[in-house]
């Protein structure tokens, strides 16, 4: 098991379109304990792939309050989505920032688990935010892109200077 580097935010690495996983093997299984491990330690809810520059279809999320709850989902499709819920999200790619996005209250999500066996999982409020959320960084999308040219570039900004500072 590894940690690995989480990407911030305005990285171009962010934008890369990840691609299906043709096959669940060993190779995606060390990936996702990799994930979940980042994901732990942050800490964060969830975790996309591209998060960690790997272009493949990958998401882990836990929004259980013990933390034991991991939820794999290897190639995830949205099929229903319904409803309106908003809440301050926040992501590791775009760290101290949170800010209200506009989602679905539920979705039908599609996808593999991580022994490769497909599920279909019906979500609502925090955890269907956090599909479309991650969904979102699988296509080279972050919560920010929804948010006013104003507000974008202020964080952008901010998170440069960081950047600097940390150097
Ligand atoms: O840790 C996270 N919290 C969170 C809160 C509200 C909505 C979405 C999220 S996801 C985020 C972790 C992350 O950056 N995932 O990509
Ligand atoms: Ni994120």
């Amino acid at each position: 098991m590894a940690l690995r580097e989480i990407l911030r935010y305005p990285d171009p690495r962010l934008r890369k379109k990840a691609l299906p996983v043709a096959r669940v093997d060993k190779e995606i299984q060390d990936l996702v304990r990799d994930m979940a491990e980042t994901m732990y330690k942050a800490p964060g809810i969830g975790l996309a792939a591209t998060q960690i520059d790997v272009a493949k279809r990958v998401i882990v999320i836990d929004v259980s309050a013990d933390r034991k709850d991991l939820r794999v989902f290897v190639n995830p499709v949205i099929s229903e989505r319904s409803g309106v819920f908003g809440v301050e999200e926040g992501c590791l790619s775009v760290p101290g920032v949170f800010e209200e996005v506009e989602r679905a209250q539920k979705v039908t999500v599609r996808a593999q688990d991580q022994h490769g066996t497909p599920f279909e999982l019906v979500a609502e409020d925090l955890l269907a935010v956090c599909i479309q959320h991650e969904i979102d960084h699988l296509d080279g999308k972050v919560f920010v892109d929804y948010l006013s040219r104003l507000k974008q570039q202020r964080i952008r900004k901010k998170l440069e200077k960081q950047q600097r500072l940390a150097m």
